[in-house]
């Protein structure tokens, strides 16, 4: 029998450095009324959906980085937001820089329920990039100065009919993220990102970031029977490109719906929750067939090693 779970992923376009926040939660309102309009359930918004990708700017004065997160969620900016999707009865994702009240900073999301309820919050464990200045290189990748590395793990909450995970950007490249959210029977994984264009540390070609990044989406949401629901924040923000290709990727592998433009831009799929049951009962049947006893040096090595034979 189906179990409808209507997804709705809300890219969003450029947000630039003169940007304010109220105009940003704006966008993101519009956002979700196409939502609603579209009778989805829960829409996923990006990665530090409230500002500009930071990081790729250098910056030592913490009055000055403080103006890029937020020291409390909900807060009078995203207030709306929060109240008008509570309203619909809309599910949300959103990626925010989180100030805790000891100064912690965390590159956090969280997932409000159908009612308003934040059920569930994480904070960024892959953070990518460097935590020195690197005045030759075009831009910045700063995650590694700004934010701590996550210290909550990775949770699945059982909320709105189904069992969701979340992960944030570069977690997304790694298969231990979505292991150990299928291990805890996950059926739906959203994530928000903000993936430049151009690699600062060697000559890449440029298509192979989106190749990359639907590469990855599909292979998790595969070998872990479950559906992905990505949305980017893209375009030139201040002359800064970064990649679009917000996906819904389907528990078979396969995109199911992806963005087309570099602007803010809302996907949208009926999704069946029902579809990674066959997967979950017979080829990833985690309980029948996994070996974790030869899988050992997954948590016992960090980097790689000498061969064991
Ligand atoms: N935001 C974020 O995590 N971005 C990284 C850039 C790394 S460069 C490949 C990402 O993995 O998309």
């Amino acid at each position: 029998m189906k179990r409808p779970f209507p997804l709705a992923v809300a890219q969003l376009g450029p947000i630039h450095l003169r940007d304010s926040k109220a105009a940003v939660v704006a966008r993101l309102i519009e956002l979700l009324k196409e939502a609603h309009a579209r009778h989805a359930h829960f829409v996923v918004f990006p990665e530090l959906a409230l500002t500009t990708f930071f990081p790729r700017y250098w910056m030592t004065d913490e009055a000055e980085i403080d103006r890029y997160f937020e020291a409390s969620m909900p807060n009078a900016d995203v207030q709306p937001l929060f109240d008008l999707a509570r309203q619909y009865g809309i599910g949300f994702y959103l990626g925010y820089a989180e100030l805790t009240p000891e100064r912690e900073r965390f590159n956090t999301s969280i997932i409000v329920d159908r009612q308003g309820h934040i059920v569930g919050r994480y904070r960024k464990v892959h953070l990518p990039g460097h935590d020195d200045h690197k005045p030759a290189a075009p831009f910045q990748h700063l995650e590694k100065k700004y934010f701590q590395v996550g210290n909550e793990g990775f949770k699945v909450w059982d909320t709105m009919d189904t069992r969701m995970g979340m992960c944030i950007c570069n977690d997304r490249r790694w298969p231990e993220t979505f292991r150990v959210m299928g291990l805890q029977s996950a059926e739906v994984v959203v994530l928000g990102y903000n993936t430049p264009s151009h690699n600062i540390h060697w000559s890449e070609p440029p298509h192979l970031r989106m190749f990359h990044h639907l590469l990855l989406l599909q292979a998790h949401a595969h070998e872990n029977a479950l559906w992905v629901g990505a949305a980017a924040k893209c375009g030139a923000e201040d002359g800064f490109h970064m990649i679009a290709g917000s996906a819904i990727v389907s528990p078979t592998g396969e995109v199911v719906a992806q963005s087309a433009s570099e602007e803010d831009e809302l996907i949208f799929h009926h999704c069946d929750l029902a579809l990674g049951d066959t997967f979950r009962q017979h080829v990833f049947n985690f309980a029948k067939h996994r070996r974790p006893e030869h899988y050992q040096l997954i948590v016992d090595r960090v980097g790689a090693g000498k061969p064991l034979g």
